[in-house]
């Protein structure tokens, strides 16, 4: 290790990968990253979005300074407003009138203190976080099935497994480097098979050896059937049902009740039943089976449900708390692990103990030295925004996340923050959808400058250190919601490190935890008195850590114990729901939403790095080539896609990976970067009735196209401010702005539009080149300052926008030829030039047809060959399962 580098912890998905950042210049905030070799997660390896962080800790769009009614401010003014604000609503209305919303990318320091505020002294339990939106039905599928919401496997078990079930999981693209690690597992140990259960085909179906794409939300079917099934076929492991679990009976009567026979179960989950009948024939004949599940079963309103069929047939087959088995929830965020331990959702209270609990209530209150510990759950999000909507909840704090943005029908949450009361929101970056509607704004330092810790999703704590001083006035936001604290009144709350509050919080999950008092799952009291030294240096480690397990634990419930009132786990009966909302003849496709590989939620840190945004650089939309010839929609063209709730625009993507009858749009873009891209203004707000989970993954839409009078690619040095045009999204580049437009009002005067709306294109201006076509409506403007190209136009009203790769590729060149000049106005690459193409590896910027190219010239036949013509694949490995599509559509 580099003496100078720090570890520290990548700030995006639950994997945990550990970074070694080496500060080349502090001034210029200038860092290299590379994964730590030493860090169990993933031994060095980082995917494209972990490996690119030193492109987005620049002080581009940095939130610097407190902001109160949109003016600049200062710290001690815009904490005493916050505190002033909050006790005179609660004074006045009471405790329940305010809110806090929170996430799981706070550290866990962070998180504490914020629920410890809430819950513990302000007296209201109406603390509610994004991980709502993400693992609330894994949470709540885990505690009824085991009595405490613990994650039973790890990493390791992943390669030991011989069957891994992947089921509304495109761990590929969101949780690459754990999915590498299946990918290795596999590559070591050819008989591990692996099953994809999704309705889209997807890159994770790479390395499946069977792919069920099963009718969308019809998972809770499926897995009753796998359990009548080890039923019928004798496969269960009785005596691990009789010594360990209650509620066997039941849960069996249900799942074949449900399930009905064969054929009829394969019909209604969409599937063939020789497809069916193999998965379910593995799952029973292989000992060491894992089951990874995420949104796909998550968002849906019966998540908590689904969750539950899953570990229902774990436990009836005793595949859990042995090596390579187990129901292994994938949680998204970097620390929903540590805001699940600190009880930020708002029906838990703090270190596993509960609300409802009056013991609990009574301990937390004495540990805290409060009297006012709340007793009752609070809102949960889709319900907390509608009471704001209502007035009832006058006062709303948002920290570190977007719910403009990623709440289910978004318009009403915007809408319910622009009338509410006092809204302030802790972001670290200034243009966000939310942070636009706050009254007061406060700057939390970054990643880079945090310091705390994280828990991924084997239950592994790991430390982020600081690698930066804050930047301007940002400080942590441990410290931002103490002084509010402290501000307000209370007591308990002058923490002067976060190692402080990390020892308070070890020591609450020690406290009267012991089976006289009732033994919880979740302690970490071997740090209730660690050293500062000790934290800055504490190096991963997965909980329960206590005097006796000091080194940690790989894997829980090996004893068959678990942490109900028996000590055994329950099967719970299911009873399989489709969605709420089905599809009609107004909306007859079902929208299913999710990420992609490049993007992180809505974007404001990761369309930071340049690199990241051309694999996907426009909101889009799947769509199968049935439904798209039935409707008229070409690929690349745009349509216009309405649910019952709201609207948006997006470019066509039709593709043999989407089932007929669905469509696939990513959650990411945001008002910030598109005009009318933001997909949660069509999804249904219709919510787990347990977990309060909303149903991100099926909303009925229509979908049709949208033919504009014209189109334009816009490509300038500077960021641009646009005005006249439906269709809108900007795209950050290395060292430019690209803008791809599309209005439905004809242009009357193409030269004087684009002379108006870009800088320096003036009539006077003498540096410019142009094309005009005006009977077919063709626009060229290109501008060269000193040789190199400072801006670029290129608007037609019948024909295709160019490919913008090479276009693109000039802004990098310090003088453009003769060659490239003329070119410019055609735009296309001159001759012996080749188009790049969007592009697929982002590692090393390589695009699609210098690949299919390169393919063709040199005979490639495999990815290794790729790997050593392009270097193409070889850096994080996301883009491998592209690299085979393109090697199959060449040969054919
Ligand atoms: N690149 C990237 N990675 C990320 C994130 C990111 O923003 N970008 N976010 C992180 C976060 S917070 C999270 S929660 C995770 C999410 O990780 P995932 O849950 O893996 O990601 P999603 O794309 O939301 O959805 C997973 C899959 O569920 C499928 N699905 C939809 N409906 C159904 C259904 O009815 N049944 C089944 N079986 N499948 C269905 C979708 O087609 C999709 O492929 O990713 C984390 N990692
Ligand atoms: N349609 C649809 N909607 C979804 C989903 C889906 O699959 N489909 N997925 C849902 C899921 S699983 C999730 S997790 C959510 C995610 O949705 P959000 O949480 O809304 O998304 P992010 O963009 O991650 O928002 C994080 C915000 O915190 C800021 N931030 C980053 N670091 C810090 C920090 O240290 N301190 C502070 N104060 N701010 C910081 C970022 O700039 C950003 O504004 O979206 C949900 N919404
Ligand atoms: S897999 Fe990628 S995004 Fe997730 S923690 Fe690792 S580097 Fe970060
Ligand atoms: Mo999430």
């Amino acid at each position: 290790m580099n003496p100078n580098s720090i570890k520290t912890t990548c700030p995006y998905c639950g994997v945990g990968c550990g970074i070694e950042a080496t500060v080349l210049d502090a001034g210029q905030h200038i860092v290299s990253i590379k994964g730590d070799d030493q860090h169990p997660a993933n031994f060095g390896k980082l995917c494209s979005k972990g490996a690119t962080l030193g492109d987005t800790v620049s002080l581009e769009n940095r939130l610097l300074y407190p902001e109160i009614n949109g003016q600049r401010s200062d710290w001690d003014s815009a904490l005493t407003l916050v505190a002033q604000r909050f006790n005179r609503i609660i004074a006045e209305h009471g405790p329940d009138a305010v809110a806090f919303y929170v996430s799981g990318q706070l550290l866990t320091e962070d998180y504490y203190v914020a629920n410890k505020l809430m819950k513990g002294f302000i007296g209201s339990a109406n603390i509610d976080t994004n991980s709502r939106l993400c693992m609330s039905s894994a949470v709540t599928g885990y505690k009824r099935a085991f009595g405490a919401d613990m994650v039973p496997c790890s990493y390791e078990d992943l390669e030991q497994a011989k069957l891994i079930v992947l089921v509304g999981s495109n761990a590929a693209w969101c949780h690459p480097i754990a999915f590498q690690r299946i990918r290795r597992a596999k590559e070591q140990n050819p008989a591990l098979k692996v099953v994809v259960i999704d309705p889209r085909m997807t890159s994770s179906c790479d390395i499946a050896d069977l792919h069920l794409a099963i009718k969308p939300g019809m998972d809770g079917l499926l897995f009753n059937g796998l359990l009548a099934y080890l039923a019928e076929t004798d496969t269960l492991d009785q005596d691990f049902i009789n010594t360990h679990c209650v509620g066997f009976a039941e849960s069996l009567a249900a799942a074949q009740a449900s399930a009905g026979d064969f054929a009829q179960l394969a019909a209604n989950c969409g599937l063939a039943t020789h497809d069916l009948a193999q998965l379910f024939a593995w799952f029973a004949s292989t000992s060491k089976v894992v089951t990874v599940y995420s949104q796909g079963i998550n968002q849906s309103s019966s998540g908590s449900d689904k969750c539950n069929a899953i570990i229902n047939c774990h436990l009836a087959s005793g595949k859990i708390g042995k090596p390579g088995s187990g129901p292994f929830s994938f949680t998204g965020q970097p620390n929903a692990m540590g805001g699940r331990e600190v009880g930020g959702l708002a029906n838990t209270l703090a270190a596993h103990m509960d609300l409802e609990n009056p013991l609990h209530v009574d301990r937390v209150g004495r540990f805290w030295g409060s009297d006012r510990v709340a007793n009752q759950q609070g809102l949960k999000a889709v319900d907390l925004f509608d009471a704001i909507a209502a007035g009832s909840i006058k006062a709303v704090w948002i920290i570190a996340t977007n719910p403009v943005a990623s709440m289910p029908d978004a318009d009403k949450v915007k809408r319910a923050l622009q009338q509410c009361e006092f809204v302030v929101v802790s972001d670290c970056i200034a243009n966000t959808d939310t942070i636009a509607l706050a009254q007061v704004k406060l700057p939390a330092s970054g990643w880079g400058e945090k310091d705390g810790t994280v828990t991924n999703l084997e239950r592994r704590i790991s430390r982020q250190r600081p690698i930066f001083n804050p930047y301007g006035e940002a400080r942590p936001d441990w410290w931002i919601i103490s002084q509010v604290a402290s501000r307000m009144g209370f007591a308990g709350f002058a923490y002067q490190t976060s190692a402080d509050i990390f020892r308070e919080h070890a020591a609450l999950s020690g406290f009267e935890n012991n089976s006289e008092y009732g033994k919880r799952g979740f302690d970490i009291s071997a740090f209730a008195d660690i050293e500062q030294d000790q934290y800055d240096a504490l190096p991963p480690i997965q909980w329960p850590v206590t005097k006796t397990s000091s080194a940690g634990s790989v894997r829980l419930f090996g004893d068959g114990q678990f942490y109900t009132d028996t000590g055994k786990a329950r099967f719970m009966a299911i009873v399989p729901r489709g969605p709420v909302n089905q599809p009609d003849i107004d909306y007859p496709f079902i929208l299913n939403t999710g990420r992609l590989r490049d993007q992180w939620h809505t974007m404001t840190r990761t369309a930071l790095a340049a690199k990241l945004n051309s694999h996907r650089p426009e909101p889009l939309v799947e769509i199968h080539p049935d439904d798209a010839t039935r409707l008229g929609l070409k690929h690349l063209g745009l349509a216009q896609i309405k649910s019952h709730w709201g609207e948006m625009l997006a470019r066509v993507d039709i593709t043999l990976s989407q089932q007929p009858g669905s469509l696939f749009v990513p959650m990411h873009w945001t008002a910030q970067l598109s005009s009318l891209g933001r997909v949660n203004a069509l999804v249904n707000p219709v919510v787990d009735p347990l977990s309060g989970q909303p149903e991100s993954k099926q909303t009925p839409v229509s979908i049709e196209v949208w033919q504009p009078k014209w189109q334009a690619l816009v490509l300038s040095r500077q960021p641009l401010d646009i005005r006249g045009c439906e269709y809108q999204v900007k795209i950050k580049g290395d060292g430019f702005w690209r803008y791809q437009l599309a209005g439905q009002t004809t242009i009357a005067d193409l030269p004087n539009w684009s002379r108006a709306n870009f800088p320096g294109c003036s009539e006077e201006a003498d540096d410019l080149l142009e094309f005009r076509d005006i009977d077919v409506g063709d626009y060229r403007l290109a501008r060269l300052q000193a040789q190199q190209l400072s801006t670029y136009v290129f608007i037609t009203n019948k024909g295709e926008l160019p490919e913008p790769g090479w276009l693109c590729s000039l802004f990098a060149k310090t003088e453009l030829n003769r060659k490239e000049r003329l070119s410019l106005l055609s735009g296309l690459p001159p001759q012996g030039e080749i188009e790049v193409g969007r592009t697929v590896c982002s590692c090393f910027s390589v695009g699609e047809k210098t690949i299919l190219q390169a393919i063709k010239t040199h005979q490639l036949a495999s990815v290794a060959d790729i790997g050593s013509c392009l270097s193409a694949g070889t850096g994080c490995g996301s883009c491998v399962s592209e690299l085979k599509s393109l090697l199959d559509s060449a040969k054919n």
